[in-house]
């Protein structure tokens, strides 16, 4: 079957035949990336029953999409580092032996795409004219991966043209990432299909030193998009760290004051905690304006000039449906409405669209829920599940900054640590330093969302919002943050900030109206780097004062913004011992200049 590869790229055709050979599918397709091909796999789709083609002309050639009941998030338990060393994986990862895990592979994937087509996918994460374009080849037997990959990713002929090309003049740079996907549910003559096939036994392997992916038992997002968290950020750490460059869970945000001046800024934030939202926010602000990069990963890599510069190496939105709407999310939405999106486990609406929970003020009176049964506002549980997603090409942005579209990204001036906690952590605080804001990042935490199995609503840490997703040792990790600032010149290090939109106030609501109204807090931001912002400091860095927000014409009480902005020295002495041990579990990698950046912090609270 490789004599039919269109390609002459002999490190391509012998995976694709090693993987045929072992997952014996009925045929391989190369994926092209065309239009034609697109419209013919999504033709398939619906005839399968996988996709629903939805005819409301609010959502023009789009699809909805409804996995199995238990396949609706990334499985972080079934999740893997294999590295040769257990110390490698570190504390935060799952780590088995990479001898025994390629055994239990090979046992799983033996005969995995029987009945099906093996799709070869090329891809690359980034700029195909970047100056050293990171390859993947996805091989996948599920048509809705390849459907959303041509969506999150640029794909197709003329990636496979690029890495041909070097292979020719520049070897080193023509590598790609060998990525296996099954959905691990092989078909026997004459067995009917179901609409999302999967597999209760699931893996989400990684094996770091040889840069390999290998997923099996999942159709959903993180698991099975491949270039995704697990190339664009388990291996692409690990590519990082050896490389002198950080890949994170960062949007990128471009603001332009009234002045004319423009920054670039990224923000960690968990997931579900609102990048995608402030990756597209709407200024409420007289003459400020925003234009987005990204909304969920984003490689920062050393510049010419001693700065840092950010790309967004994906090319669309999988975005958290519910939450999203016309009063919240407007950009979300009109890009949405340009349709070529494919919409997972959100709710079917009468007349052939989709819907979720806050898409709109006022709740459709029938719906099909994502479960397939008949919903109506009376129904006990939502229509859509708490982790439906979008999936978008960004390019329908009206808002896309044109630097998005820049092989080696823009000059990135601030960076954001965010999470959502109830208590403690303020609107908004600067750091003191680099190492100051690296300490933010490894102790940031966050109460868990509907992104990942489990339960939802508990505290963890969640450094720099990666703890899924770092392909190494966590304090290495850690270390690597510290030491890659000697690559940046002094002067033009990004400033650090830790954020918070999701403090309560002393009713139990939301103390900070958050969404659109983040426009304030951006702009305090803004002028801590122009040097004008007001800011006292505190034992955990500088926050604002009320008089330093602009807060005109918001409907807030001083209550409210108080609860919102203050650090309460009596929640950070319960904070502290969390905090210590948390970075306990790091054992011997913790870096020292963590460890000190804790002392500092048990001495200034005790100061006040
Ligand atoms: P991933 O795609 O999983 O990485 O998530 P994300 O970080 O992009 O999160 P997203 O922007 O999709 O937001 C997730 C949820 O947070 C949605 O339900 C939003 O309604 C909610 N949210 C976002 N921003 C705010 C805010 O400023 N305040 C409040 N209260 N909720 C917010
Ligand atoms: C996240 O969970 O951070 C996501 C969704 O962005 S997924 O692609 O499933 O990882
Ligand atoms: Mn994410």
């Amino acid at each position: 079957m490789a004599e039919d590869a269109p390609t002459t790229h002999q490190p391509l055709i012998d995976f694709v035949s090693e993987i045929a050979q072992l997952t014996t599918p009925d045929a391989i397709h190369w994926v092209d990336g065309s239009a034609a091909e697109y419209t013919r796999l999504t033709d398939e789709l619906v005839e399968a029953g996988t996709l629903t083609r939805l005819t409301s002309p609010d959502f023009p050639n789009s699809f909805a999409a409804f996995s199995d009941p238990a396949d609706v998030a990334r499985v972080e338990s079934r999740t893997f580092i294999c590295s040769e060393n257990e110390r490698d994986a570190g504390f935060t990862n799952n780590w088995v032996e990479p001898g025994e895990m390629r055994k239990t592979l090979k046992g799983v994937f033996n005969g995995a795409m029987r009945g099906r087509t093996m799709y070869v996918i090329p891809f690359v994460m980034g700029h195909l004219e970047a100056d050293d374009p990171k390859f993947g080849v996805e091989i996948t037997d599920s048509a809705y991966v390849v459907a959303s990959m041509r969506i999150m990713a640029r794909i197709g002929t003329d990636v496979l043209r690029k890495i041909e090309e070097l292979a020719e003049t520049a070897p080193e740079k023509a590598f790609f990432v060998p990525a296996v996907h099954s959905v691990g549910a092989p078909l026997e003559p004459g067995q009917q299909d179901v609409p999302w096939p999967c597999n209760e036994d699931k893996y989400i392997v990684h094996f770091p030193e040889s840069r390999e992916i290998w997923s099996y038992g999942s159709g959903y997002g993180g698991n099975a998009l491949l270039g995704k968290k697990c190339y664009a950020l388990r291996i692409a750490s690990v590519m990082a760290r050896d490389e002198g460059w950080l890949a994170e869970h960062m949007l990128i945000l471009k603001l332009t004051s009234p002045q004319n001046k423009s920054y670039y800024v990224s923000a960690a934030f968990p997931s579900a905690c609102g990048k995608t939202n402030l990756a597209l926010i709407d200024p409420t602000l007289e003459g400020w304006k925003a234009e987005t990069l990204g909304d969920d990963i984003t490689w920062i890599r050393p510049g010419a000039e001693g700065e840092f510069r950010v790309v967004n190496p994906e090319a669309g939105y999988f975005g958290v449906a519910p939450g999203t709407g016309w009063h919240t999310n407007a950009n979300a939405m009109r890009a949405i409405a340009k349709g070529n999106s494919i919409f997972t486990n959100c709710a079917l609406t009468d007349d052939g669209g989709v819907w979720w929970e806050g898409m709109t003020e006022e709740t459709p009176s029938h719906l099909i829920d994502w479960q397939g049964n008949d919903w109506t506002p009376d129904s006990e549980t939502p229509a859509a599940h708490p982790n439906a997603r979008f999936c978008t090409p960004i390019d329908q942005t009206d808002m896309l900054a044109p630097e998005y579209f820049e092989p080696n990204g823009v000059k990135l001036d601030a960076i954001l640590f965010g999470g959502r906690r109830k208590t403690t952590v303020p609107l908004v605080a600067e750091a003191r330093d680099w190492n100051h804001g690296i300490f933010y990042g490894a102790t940031l935490s966050s109460e868990t969302t509907a992104a990942a199995e489990g339960a939802v609503g508990t505290v963890r840490r969640d450094p720099m919002a990666m703890l899924p997703f770092i392909g190494y040792d966590a304090g290495d990790y850690l270390k690597h943050w510290v030491e890659v600032s000697s690559a940046a010149a002094e002067d033009k290090l990004p400033k650090i900030f830790l954020v918070n939109w999701f403090r309560r106030n002393r009713e139990g609501g939301f103390a900070w109206p958050g969404f659109a109204e983040n426009t304030r807090v951006l702009k305090w931001i803004v002028e801590r780097l122009e040097g004008t912002g007001e800011a006292v400091e505190t034992p955990i860095g500088y926050t604002p004062t009320q008089q330093a927000l602009d807060l005109s014409g918001l409907d807030v009480t001083d209550e409210d913004i108080e609860d919102s902005i203050k650090v309460d020295p009596a929640e950070w002495q319960q904070e502290i011992p969390l905090i210590e041990e948390w970075l306990e579990s790091f054992g011997e990698s913790l870096p020292a200049s963590i460890a000190e950046q804790l002392d500092e912090l048990k001495s200034r609270v005790a100061a006040t």
